[in-house]
């Protein structure tokens, strides 16, 4: 057979709930780790492959996986992402026929169902790239910035407001590092279960301002400073267009996990040129 048509075979061989699996037994194997879990690291790792997605230029997005290389491994929001990349090395050793692009997204949709969220949809097909298709810097979210910027990031990519509220969900998981992002805590108490509390927290508490050591600042919760919002946050929740949708979420668990397994899929398949009979996947988690 021709080397492409082998190629082709191998991709169809790859056992992805098994890749799944294989994953999903890493996630909480350094109880040290932060919350531990590597879950949060890897969904953000799905994002940050994912939101560089220029709509018209048809640039960036998980295809390519070109966080592997440096400008854009380098860029200031991938900071901590390395953790992420490396620990999919060891998953990509036992599967080296899978592209990063895949790796990284299906390491996403596991993690969120890892730590109880909804069955996220997810397809093969991502090819790699060279450095060459690097992303510029600045294609994601500035979190010391406003609405407007957000509102320009997102819509970039191809979403509207209530696809981006849903999203920011994601921000139920996992916390900020000082030496990461210069921003400092979780934002919520239970940073490691998948749940609409992101929506509860930032429409019920008493949010205040609190100056960090590098000069910058967040919002904290006045009964518990160590949960946190971004100002780009606060910021969203502030403006009656986006507030309706924190609202509606903050009530509605259901809709949240519903509008969040569309989206997130939505997110980790822009610019992925499917060619329309790839298999959709709805991994069994490991405790089903
Ligand atoms: Fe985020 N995020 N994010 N985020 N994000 C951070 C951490 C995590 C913004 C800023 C930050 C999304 C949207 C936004 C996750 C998922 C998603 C941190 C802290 C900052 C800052 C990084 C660090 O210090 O380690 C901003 C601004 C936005 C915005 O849209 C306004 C979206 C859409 C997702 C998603 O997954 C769909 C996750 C998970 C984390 C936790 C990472 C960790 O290591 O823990």
């Amino acid at each position: 057979s021709t080397p492409a048509s082998s190629t082709t075979e191998k991709k169809k061989d790859i056992d992805y709930q098994q890749v799944y699996n294989d994953i999903a037994e890493m996630l909480d194997e350094d109880s040290d780790y932060d919350d531990g879990s590597y879950g949060p690291v890897l969904v953000r790792l799905a994002w940050h492959a994912s939101g560089t997605y220029d709509k018209d230029s048809k640039t960036g997005g998980s295809n390519g996986a070109t966080m592997r290389f440096a400008p854009e491994s380098k860029h200031a929001a991938n900071n901590g992402l390395v953790i992420a990349r490396d620990l999919m090395e060891k998953i990509h050793a036992k599967y080296p026929e899978i592209s990063y692009g895949d790796l990284w997204t299906l390491a996403g949709v596991c993690a969120v169902q890892e730590l109880g969220g909804p069955t996220v949809p997810w397809r093969a097909g991502r090819q790699d790239a060279f450095e060459t298709s690097c992303t510029p810097d600045g294609r994601l979210p500035d979190a010391g910035k406003k609405a407007d910027h957000i509102r320009d990031v997102f819509y970039r990519m191809g979403f509207n407001d209530q696809e981006i509220v849903a999203l920011v969900g994601a921000h139920a998981l996992g916390r900020c590092h000082p030496e990461r992002s210069g921003f400092e805590g979780p934002w919520q108490e239970a940073p490691t279960v998948f749940s609409n509390e992101y929506f509860k927290a930032i429409s019920s508490r008493n949010w205040i301002k609190k100056t960090l050591q590098d000069g910058g600042w967040q919002w904290v919760d006045k009964n518990n400073t160590d949960v946190m919002m971004l100002p780009a946050e606060i910021a969203m929740y502030n403006d009656k267009e986006f507030k309706k949708y924190f609202d509606l979420y903050a009530k509605d668990e259901e809709k949240f996990f519903k509008d969040f397994a569309t989206v997130f899929q939505k997110l980790l398949e822009l610019g992925v040129p499917f060619k329309g009979d790839e298999k959709v996947y709805h991994f069994k988690r490991t405790t089903e």
